[in-house]
């Protein structure tokens, strides 16, 4: 059974507490390991860690060489490929067919995207002219935030954490992360990989526990920690701005969704009927950005409901290490519970259930594991308990529509704005809908097509700020200008 430390100051230590918590595969609900729980000592030892290094040889560092550290460590996440792999399916128990090509791919890539974009960025300069004529300089710079607190969730834990330790190294910050408590494997990884790259220790930390009373409230309540990343539910977002409201710090919110995919009858039937599989189905439905909501026009919805139960039943669920296997677990026994009570609670309100509902039969070892079918409703009204609220299962509500007005109004209709689905093949019609709705990236005859230099985040309940491009160094570095009387 693995024993799964902090990473602390360039090194892999246990808690002072001796406290431990279960790491527990989801496909088999057997425990593999067991990880260790940071108590105040432990956080307070990797800020402490953490502000050493901005001070000594990584605050010092010229740019180039960070850069050059950076790539190292994306070689070093591809280097041992296999091994990000496995953790990663065994703390998920989602099919190496995914992972392979999303997961860990992207890990390695988001510190070489970030390191090469942020070498080039301009600041901007003013010249000021002055009542004797001899005017002044302005320019701005930029220097790193500090200590950054890094909260990332289980669905995609290497790709989500990555995502935001990636620029806030690039920007020349040190952060400590806390992995989910479902996910500790990758994160941990991740130190060997730092350390094997060259950077100086007490850059990247690492550690693991819970929210409340553990390793995810003593870090976000630290009063040295510069700046909070986090990614998550929507009302932990609300819990850590309370808790860390007396140490005024600027966070960067990735919060949840319930996403609407818009489906036109001049759409590619193909495309569409692709696209949202993938954006219902991957990941086991337990993507922020995946649709729970699909709205299709009337004159081809019997249709597409049709083929999106077959593509459903199609799917096969299985070992992580099975090439056939195209749909693993929920992350946990208590998602579980939570998706099927859902299912329950969609067939009480009337919901007709077109595939799945319930609980598939696994064999062998996978027979306790937190398996649930791919589902399909219709036949609800917009009010229904599975419309409004987000679910983060393979599941989705597929509702008829009549009108372009009546689509944007019902995929408005939402205290979320994270993303959205449009499909299709009228150009102008795409442009007008993407305008209209209220979602921080609206797709068209797309789902998680991503380019790292746009613009990322949620409005209204799905968060706060956006990162990515430009805008990830907006939240991790400050901006300072110099104003010099010539
Ligand atoms: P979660 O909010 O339960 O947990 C996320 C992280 O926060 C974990 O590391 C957890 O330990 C920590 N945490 C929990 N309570 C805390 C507290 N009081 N103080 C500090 N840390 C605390 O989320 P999850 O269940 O891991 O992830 C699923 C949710 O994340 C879904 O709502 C999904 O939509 C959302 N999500 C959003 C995005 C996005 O980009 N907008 C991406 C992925 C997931
Ligand atoms: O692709 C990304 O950068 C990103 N943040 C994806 C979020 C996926 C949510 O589950």
């Amino acid at each position: 059974m693995q024993e799964i430390k902090h990473f602390i100051n360039g090194e892999f230590v246990g808690s002072k507490s001796g406290k431990t918590f279960a790491n527990i595969n989801p496909a088999t609900n057997q425990q593999i390991g067991v990880v260790h729980e940071a108590g105040q000592a432990e956080v307070n030892a990797a800020v402490e860690a953490a502000r050493a290094a901005l001070k000594g040889a990584w605050g010092k560092m010229p740019v180039a060489e960070r850069m050059a550290i950076l790539h190292k460590v994306a070689d070093g996440i591809n280097a041992r490929f296999d091994e990000f792999l496995e953790a990663e399916c065994l703390d998920t128990g989602k099919p190496k067919s995914l992972a392979s090509h999303i997961d860990i791919p992207r890990g390695a890539a988001n510190f070489k995207v970030f390191a090469d974009l942020f070498k080039n960025v301009p600041t901007e300069s003013f010249m000021l002219d002055t009542p004797d004529g001899k005017g002044a300089l302005n320019y701005s710079v930029r220097k790193p935030k500090g200590v950054i607190a890094v909260i990332s969730p289980w669905n995609l834990p290497l790709l989500l954490m990555t995502w935001k330790v990636g620029p806030a190294l690039a920007c020349g910050n040190a952060v400590i992360v806390k992995p989910s408590e479902e996910t500790p494997r990758t994160t941990t990884l991740l130190g060997e990989v730092m350390n094997a790259a060259g950077v100086p220790k007490g850059v990247f930390n690492v550690v693991h526990g819970f929210g409340p009373n553990s390793a995810g409230e003593f870090l976000t309540t630290h009063p040295d920690v510069d700046g909070i990343t986090f990614t998550g539910e929507t009302r932990t977002g609300a819990a850590i701005v309370k808790a860390s409201a007396d140490h005024i710090r600027h966070v960067s919110f990735e919060l949840g969704g319930k996403n609407p995919g818009i489906v036109f009858a001049d759409c590619d039937m193909e495309k569409a009927i692709e696209g949202t599989m993938r954006s219902v189905f991957a990941n086991c439905g337990q993507v922020c950005l995946g649709t729970e909501r699909v709205y299709v026009e009337r004159p081809i919805f019997d249709e597409f409901v049709k083929r999106l139960k077959a593509g459903a039943e199609n799917l096969k669920m299985g070992a992580w290490d099975d090439a056939c296997t195209s749909m693993g677990p929920l992350i946990s026994q208590e998602h579980k519970n939570k998706v099927i009570s859902y299912y329950k609670k969609a067939a009480e309100e009337g919901a007709t259930v077109v595939t799945g509902g319930g609980v598939p039969q696994m064999e062998g070892a996978l027979a306790d594991g937190a398996w649930v079918q791919p589902t399909i409703w219709t036949g609800l009204p917009e009010t229904a308990t599975v419309v409004k609220e987000e679910i983060f299962g393979p599941c989705c509500h597929v509702q008829p529509f009549d009108s372009e007005e009546q689509v944007i109004e019902w995929a408005n209709d939402t205290k979320y704005g994270l993303a959205a689905a449009v499909w299709t093949e009228n150009s102008s019609r795409a442009h007008r809908v993407a305008a209209q709705l209220d979602a921080g990236i609206v797709w068209v005859n797309s789902w998680f097509l991503r380019d790292l230099r746009t613009p990322f985040g949620g409005m209204k309940h799905s968060g706060i700020g956006r990162e990515g491009g430009v805008h990830s160094l907006e939240f991790y570095t400050e901006l300072k200008n110099v104003c010099v009387k010539l």
